[in-house]
Parts: C-alpha cells; structure tokens; sequence
C-alpha cells in the first residue's frame, strides 16, 4: 500500500500550480477514528441523516430489492448502514464488498462473517475505479445490488463520477441495479458548518493527513504550520477543503524538494453535493434510470434507487 507509484503520484500532485494530495491518504487508522469522530458531530449531518432514511424506508428497500441478490459494496463496509442491509436484506446469495486496502477489507469482512455467519461474505481487493472481476458465489444471485453509501461519490469530479458510475453499471450487471447514497445541495450555510465543526475534529482529520504521509513515506511536513479551511463553492455545488501553509518552508521525502509558500494552498478534498436532477442526469448519462429517491424531511441528503435503463 505504501508502494513507489504511490509516493511518485503524491509528489507529483505536490509540484502542480495548484498543489493536491488524493483525499484517499486520510485513512490511515488514526484518520478513519477521526473520521469516526466526525460522523457523530451535531454539525456534521450527512451519516446520521443517510441511517435514518435507511431506516425509514428499509421496507421499500427491501421489496425493490428481492430475494437472493448479491450485495456488491464499494469500499470495504464497516458502517452501521451496511449492517442494517444485511439485517434485513432476504435471502441474500452473498455480500462482496470491494476494497484496494486488503488489510482493512479481510478485518472488516472477519466481523461481518461473525456477526452473520449464514451469509456467504466474499471479499475481493481491487481499486473499484477499474472495472474487476466478481467472484461466483455457491447460489446463483437473481440478481447485483452494488451499494454505494456515504455520499463517497461526492469526491469524485463529475467527469470521474460518471466513469465510476459506468463501471457500477458494469458490476451490475443485467437486470443489476444500484443503491447510493447522495448528499444534496442545500443553504451553504449548513455545508460550511458540517466541514468547520466548533470542536475541530475536522480540522484534525485534515491535519493528520500530512501526519499519515510523514509516517508512511517519509515525509517532513511540520504539522504545527498548517491550518484548516474547508469553503462551500456555491457555483461548483461542491466543499473544497484545504490546508494553507503559514510560512515559507520547504518539505523533503526523499531526493525530491517541494517549495511551499506562505499562505499557499493544498487541496485536500472535494465533496459535490447534488441536486436531484443533476444527480439523475448524471446516471442517465451511465445508462442509469432512477428508479425511487427517499430523502429525509428537510431533504439534507438522499439515498437513490438506480436501475440499468
Ligand atoms: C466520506 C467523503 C463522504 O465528503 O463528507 C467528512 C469525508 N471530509 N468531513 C465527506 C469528510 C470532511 C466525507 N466522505
């Protein structure tokens, strides 16, 4: 996980006018705790409104589902909307959830194998960005359910978006269909303070990335001289989440030397919001049709029912 490609790819991103590093360097295990951590802030709403809808539309879900599908998780499902699909799900002929961490996927699939010992669970490490082979599992699925939840989709650019959802289709399969969780656009008011909590987990969780990059690849960023700024870009429907130098300063990992200026930039993630017709367009362009939307009450963020058109 901690390969040369990967160091080559961050570097690289480093020497960019506009320097970025991939949002998938702030899970290590101190930054899925944080992540953890934000999921239960009052400011940050997506997750407790994404379990609620599940939960109080479970029934439908169900139904639309059927009997004996295949449950394909993108990312390895450790959350609790996973369990509660598999609680209610009926008949399911196996869950696959899909994962490039090996490691974190084998932990996470270990206790969903214990807590669900008649489900047949299959794992398969892949980077679900490329379309992947699935495996058969002993009773022929009726049909795929790939499962996308957490508004993960959120950050990806549109045009990357598009291109997960095309190989999603793929996965499907025919008569496959797709169950993704999208946050929606709203007052930037309420974005802005989901990304800028007054305890300032956030801003911890956007920290430890460099933390994460001294520790795995040598890195010297001095984590005291950047701070936090998460802002709502309202023309782009998106957060934009950076951490701004507060000095001059040069930072090393190897041979490679990445002059950073004061007051400069480094994006770190983006999170799109959705509006309902964006998002339908979008996954009609991936041969998508939406097939049913449950929100909840002040329509925060949606949990979306996608059938291969
Ligand atoms: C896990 C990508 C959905 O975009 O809201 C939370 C990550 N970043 N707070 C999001 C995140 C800052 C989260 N996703």
């Amino acid at each position: 996980m901690t390969g040369p490609a990967e160091l080559d790819e961050i570097i690289d991103g480093l020497l960019r006018p506009e320097k970025m590093i991939s949002p998938k360097y702030f899970y290590d295990e101190r930054g899925s705790q944080l992540f953890e951590q934000i999921t239960h802030l009052p400011e940050y709403y997506p997750t407790k409104t994404e379990l609620g809808i599940m939960q109080d539309n479970m029934a439908e879900i169900v139904a639309l589902v059927g009997e004996h599908a295949s449950l394909i998780e993108f990312g390895s499902g450790s959350s609790s909307k996973t369990r509660i699909l598999l609680e209610n799900l009926i008949q399911l002929a196996a869950y696959v959830p899909v994962d490039i961490s090996g490691e974190h996927l084998l932990e996470a699939s270990d206790k969903i194998r214990l807590e669900f010992p008649d489900l047949e669970v299959l794992p398969v490490v892949a980077d679900f960005t490329q379309a992947f082979a699935l495996p058969g599992p002993k009773f022929m699925p009726l049909r795929n359910i790939v499962y996308f939840p957490g508004s993960t989709i959120g950050n990806f650019t549109h045009v990357a978006a598009r291109e997960l959802l095309n190989v999603m289709y793929q996965e499907a399969g025919e008569n496959g269909a797709l169950l993704i969780g999208v946050d929606l656009q709203k007052d930037p008011a309420i974005i802005e303070h989901a990304y800028n909590d007054s305890a300032g987990i956030t801003a911890e969780f956007n920290v430890n990335m460099l933390r994460h990059l001294n520790e795995a690849f040598g890195f010297d960023f001095d984590l005291g001289t950047y701070s936090h700024r998460a802002h709502y870009d309202e023309a782009e429907g998106r957060i934009e989440m950076r951490l701004i130098s507060s000095c001059d300063q040069i930072v090393t990992a190897g041979d490679a030397e990445i002059l950073i200026a004061d007051g400069e930039a480094i994006l770190t993630e983006y999170s799109h919001k959705y509006t309902l017709e964006g998002f339908a367009e979008m996954a009609s362009s991936a041969g998508f049709e939406i097939m049913k939307v449950w929100t909840d009450a002040d329509a925060l963020f949606s949990v979306q029912y996608c059938v291969r058109s």
